[in-house]
């Protein structure tokens, strides 16, 4: 079954008024296929978890349209040129950023979002484990192919935890989620989203970022393993009720392609004051653990580069690249 033509099927079931059906014949002429092939559809989307309901003289159509994030889904409310544009949609996978390092050799164009409903072996940085509960979060990689120097890309973090952090507050104001220093997102200081860049370079030039993003959207608190269960939380958790996932990954797209776009024109500049309204760290005093040293002070912004400016006791500033931080 040729995924565009099941896709097809999906969108024009989607596209449906409440309480209306399509009968296979008017589904044939739009999808310019055979009755034949539009039942095989049908069997391959209900394999696939859709709950179709089919009735004589009338026609089918959706019963209950579950909740994925497949193409069909996200492209009812994408509004972009490029990000988002081609959808490679999984069920379960090892860790989206494998799959998108193995599209980016195949010539995946910028923009292509890789997006599964589980992951069995998640990532975050530094080998850590990524939890990905099947069908409750939003685990995906977009792939941007910016012309830019290898030395701009560590920022695209930066960039996408204010996409995220605006995308949410777009379509849910009641929460307030905060950017933790460089690629967390809390809200009420328990950890919902987490960002992974990971580059393919050449010596001067980037060949390819894969920006990772895992969401907690629908989980409720025992979805979560135990050693999580105090430090994790999800949307749903937070706003009190289930949440479309479809709808904040089209959203997270549109930001993400409105400030990659500035942040290749312009530089970081701009998106400095963004990123510095929808920190939780600007302000605090904190603990940074690098891999050499142990600093404690006053987190007091970031630079043009990305790097947090942290005031020490005796008044020096010194600049940290690469940390885990937690507010003391
Ligand atoms: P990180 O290294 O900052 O955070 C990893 C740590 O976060 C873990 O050691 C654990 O303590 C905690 N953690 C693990 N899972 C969760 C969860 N679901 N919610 C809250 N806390 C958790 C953060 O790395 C970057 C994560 C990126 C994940 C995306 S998902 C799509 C893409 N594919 C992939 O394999 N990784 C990215």
């Amino acid at each position: 079954m040729s995924g565009t033509t099941k896709e097809k099927v999906l969108q024009a079931l989607l596209a449906l008024p409440q309480e209306a059906y399509v009968s296979g014949e008017q589904l044939a002429t739009a999808c310019g296929i055979s009755r034949t092939a539009i039942w095989k559809a049908i069997q391959t989307l209900e394999q696939d978890g859709y709950d179709i309901e089919s009735v004589r003289k009338k026609g089918y159509r959706l019963a209950s349209s579950k909740d994925f994030v497949d193409r069909a889904h996200i492209a009812q409310h994408l509004q972009t040129k490029h990000i988002g544009q081609v959808i490679h949609y999984y069920k379960e996978v090892t860790s989206t950023q494998i799959i998108a390092s193995d599209l980016v050799q195949q010539n995946a164009p910028h923009g292509t979002v890789v997006i599964a409903e589980a992951q069995t072996a998640g990532r975050g940085r530094m080998a850590r484990e990524w939890d990905s509960a099947a069908g409750k979060g939003i685990w995906m990689t977009i792939i941007l192919r910016p012309d830019l120097p290898p030395h701009q890309a560590p920022q695209f973090t930066l960039v996408a935890a204010v996409a995220v952090v605006n995308a949410m507050k777009s379509l849910y104001p009641t929460i307030t989620p905060e950017i933790k220093w460089p690629n967390d997102i809390l809200i009420n200081g328990k950890k919902t989203t987490g960002i992974l860049t990971e580059m393919i370079a050449e010596a001067d030039r980037v060949q390819a970022l894969l920006v990772g993003i895992g969401i907690n959207v629908n989980q409720q608190k025992e979805h979560f393993p135990e050693e999580l269960q105090s430090i994790a939380t999800s949307l749903r958790m937070e706003a009190g009720e289930v949440l479309d996932r479809a709808a904040l990954v089209a959203e997270i797209c549109r930001y993400m392609e409105n400030y990659s776009e500035q942040y290749v024109t312009y530089g970081f500049s701009r998106l400095k004051t963004l990123w510095e309204e929808a920190s939780g760290t600007i302000g605090k005093n904190i603990r940074a653990t690098t891999l050499r040293e142990v600093l404690e002070g006053t987190a007091v912004g970031i630079t043009e580069d990305g790097v947090l400016q942290l005031r020490l006791a005796n008044g020096d500033v010194r600049g940290i690249y690469s940390a885990d931080i937690e507010l003391t």
